[in-house]
């Protein structure tokens, strides 16, 4: 995977929109770039698909500026409202049909290893919490106790939301959705311990309203997954279209049920991961003096 793979078919250039060209040109290749590099490249075409406020798209962005090695990563995706915005992004990426992403991912990882076994391929999961927590799950935790070498990213905005409101497993106890006017009746599923006991070596859980914290645990979950084991961060994305509020009170809904402590940002590394990442984070340090 290079950069010359993104280009517009030779005679579509003059038809091709401005900002479909600006990311072919200037993705993030070719230097180091991060979440507080955001705006000096292109990383997801502006007019995407999502709502306005969505904090999946927030998310999306700011994993987008994360990627240690752009270049050589592909996202695997599944189907729900973040995919609709994966045509618009200037990374390798693949669509895999609803709860199948973690052994689509399984695949291709274990493909690039073959194909290429002197370069690093990142493997990325991103999917929301239906396709993660319900649907997918069984090939989720599969991929887990076979200590697959990706990274899964769950878009936990609490709700099917791209099917109209339906409850997931994620959804809070109680909460009440267009699909689910009763309340659900059973609280949301620790997938972060459930990971953790899984075989992930690396667990995070974070939020937009972080961004610079978001950044470093996805670069971390990235990294570890490249030697140690599997990861898993759960980015939690409130969905203001099916839980009705405002879309400028987005991070404020995160403030506040951080403050009420039904959100928590976590961080868990197993001691392998944690003796690597200080050996890879050491070294970045002494390179930057
Ligand atoms: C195999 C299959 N089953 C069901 C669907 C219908 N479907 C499309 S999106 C979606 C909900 C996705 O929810 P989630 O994974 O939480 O993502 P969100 O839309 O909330 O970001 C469902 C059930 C489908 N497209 N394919
Ligand atoms: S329905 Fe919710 S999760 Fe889907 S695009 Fe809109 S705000 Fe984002």
């Amino acid at each position: 995977m290079i950069k010359g793979l993104f280009r517009i078919s030779p005679g579509f250039e003059d038809v091709m929109p401005a900002e479909y060209k600006e990311l072919v040109t200037t993705g993030p290749y070719g230097r180091e770039v991060g979440v507080s590099d955001l705006g000096t490249f292109k990383e997801l075409i502006e007019e995407h698909p999502l709502c306005a406020g969505c904090a999946e798209s927030l998310a999306l962005r700011l994993i987008l500026a994360s990627l240690p090695n752009p270049e050589d990563t592909v996202i695997v995706g599944s189907t729900g409202c973040s995919s609709l915005a994966f045509s618009q992004v200037a990374v390798h990426n693949i669509h895999s049909l609803f709860g199948n992403q973690n052994a689509v991912a399984t695949g291709l990882k274990r493909a690039l290893r073959l194909r290429f076994p002197d370069k690093v391929k990142d493997v990325l999961v991103i999917a929301g919490d239906g396709a993660t927590v319900d649907i997918g799950l069984d090939m989720v935790m599969q991929s887990w106790f076979r200590r697959e070498l990706i990274t899964t990213i769950m878009l936990d905005n609490e709700v099917y939301a791209n099917t109209g409101g339906q409850e997931s497993g994620m959804s809070p106890q109680g909460a009440v959705l267009n699909m689910a006017p009763l309340g659900k009746k059973f609280p949301k599923v620790a997938l972060p311990e459930i990971a953790r006991e899984a075989g992930c070596v690396y667990v995070a859980t974070i939020s937009p309203d972080l961004p610079r914290r978001l950044g470093k645990v996805v670069r971390r979950a990235i990294l570890v997954a490249r030697e140690i084991g599997p990861s898993y961060v759960q980015i939690f994305c409130p969905c203001p279209t099916n839980f009705k509020f405002r879309s400028a009170e987005v991070l404020q809904k995160i403030r506040e049920r951080q403050k009420e402590g039904t959100f928590q940002v976590r961080e868990y590394v197993s001691p392998e991961a944690e003796a690597y990442l200080a050996g890879l984070e050491g070294a970045k340090q002494r390179e930057e003096q």
